[in-house]
């Protein structure tokens, strides 16, 4: 029998410190030391669980909106900073996610990116978004999609600010060193379709007969809110009501059924009035909006009380559990498309609510 290892003795433990120091100069390091720190046995995510009332954010849109125009500010966002990624301008460790506001008259010129970005309008009227010269007009609830180095600008031609939220994978494309990204001398590109031409198309299970996917994003650029909130309606009539998460429904590319974009997923989900979730919990970090009603959700050890607009996040792995007091609505997005097709992706149903 090998006895059992003795602890290392301060003269041994001297020499390993000096040998570390001396392949350090080499750019070596000692895996034995860091293996617990690089190959978790969980996720460890450093995005804590946060919560933005909308309440206090607007005020600050307004703010930001009185002190410069969109056009000295390119996109006048307020970033939704987490504080565990402090100067990391992220929402999460693989997500960005900021408030833009346009104030009437207002346009946001147009720009590229290899960064893919959705939003979820909040508030306003007459506003619109011009992707690759075709142009969709924005109602609260409304979810948007600007697919990678698609030429966009958006305008509000309405009489009052315009407010939606922004959702943008511009983390995961940093960690590839892959941002590419270009203005156009023209605040708006060209209008070469008719306004919410994909909508005809691409809509209610009807497809364009012979269309075959031109890329790895969806085609059609707005998921009506009206749409998805009649069918959450009828299905929580019909039922059954999921235990983790009342009625859901994913966001689809029409053409393939897959994510609506490579990197990020959305979903939208109701809860009924005093309906309590199952605790749940996915790898992927997700952000929630509230379109609906007023509630509480649990984030791990974090406890928030929601009302519309709010804006909170569930990191990688925590524990998540929601309350509606009155029927509420959920938007949320993650990287749960990312995740998927890397094949890392899990998830957790806890058999019955602690
Ligand atoms: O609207 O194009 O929040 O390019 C961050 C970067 C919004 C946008 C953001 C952007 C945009």
């Amino acid at each position: 029998m090998t006895p059992p290892p003795r602890p290392a003795s301060v003269e041994e433990l001297n020499a390993r410190k000096a040998f570390y120091d001396e392949i350090a100069r080499q750019n070596l390091a000692p895996l034995w030391e860091r293996v617990g720190g690089l190959v978790t046995r969980s996720p460890q995510p450093a995005a804590r669980p946060v919560h933005w009332k909308y309440s206090s954010v607007r005020p600050h849109l307004l703010a930001a909106g009185a002190l410069l125009t969109a056009k000295e500010a390119e996109r006048r966002v307020l970033i939704l900073a987490n504080p565990g990624l402090p100067g990391r301008s992220q929402v999460t460790d693989s997500l960005f996610a900021g408030i833009q506001i346009l104030l009437p008259g207002e346009r946001a010129h147009a720009h590229r990116h290899t960064a893919s970005a959705l939003r979820l309008f909040l508030e306003g009227s007459g506003a619109y978004t011009a992707v690759n010269g075709e142009r969709t007009n924005m109602e609260r609830g409304d979810f948007v999609i600007t697919p990678s180095w698609t030429w966009h600008d958006h305008g509000n031609d309405g009489h009052d600010p315009v407010i939606w939220l922004d959702g943008l994978d511009v983390p995961i494309v940093n960690l590839f060193d892959t941002s590419f990204s270009e203005g156009s001398e023209a605040t708006q590109i060209p209008v070469s379709h008719p306004p919410h031409d994909c909508e005809a198309r691409y809509t209610g299970a009807l497809l364009p007969d012979g269309c075959k996917p031109e890329s790895l994003s969806s085609p059609l650029l707005n998921y009506r809110y009206a749409r998805a909130r009649a069918s959450l309606a009828e299905m929580h009539r019909n039922g059954p009501i999921d235990a983790c998460h009342g009625v859901k429904l994913r966001y689809a590319n029409p053409l393939t059924g897959g994510s609506v974009m490579p990197t990020m997923s959305a979903a939208v989900q109701l809860i009924p009035a005093g309906f309590r979730t199952a605790p749940y919990r996915s790898t992927d970090s997700t952000v929630f909006v509230v379109v609906e009603g007023r509630g509480q959700s649990k984030i791990a050890d974090a406890s928030f009380d929601w009302a519309e607009n709010d804006v909170f996040v569930a990191p990688s792995w925590s524990l998540q559990q929601h309350r509606a007091e009155s029927e509420a609505v959920l938007f949320s997005f993650s990287d749960r498309a990312a995740q998927e097709k890397l094949g890392i992706w899990r998830e957790q149903r806890e058999a019955s609510s602690s």
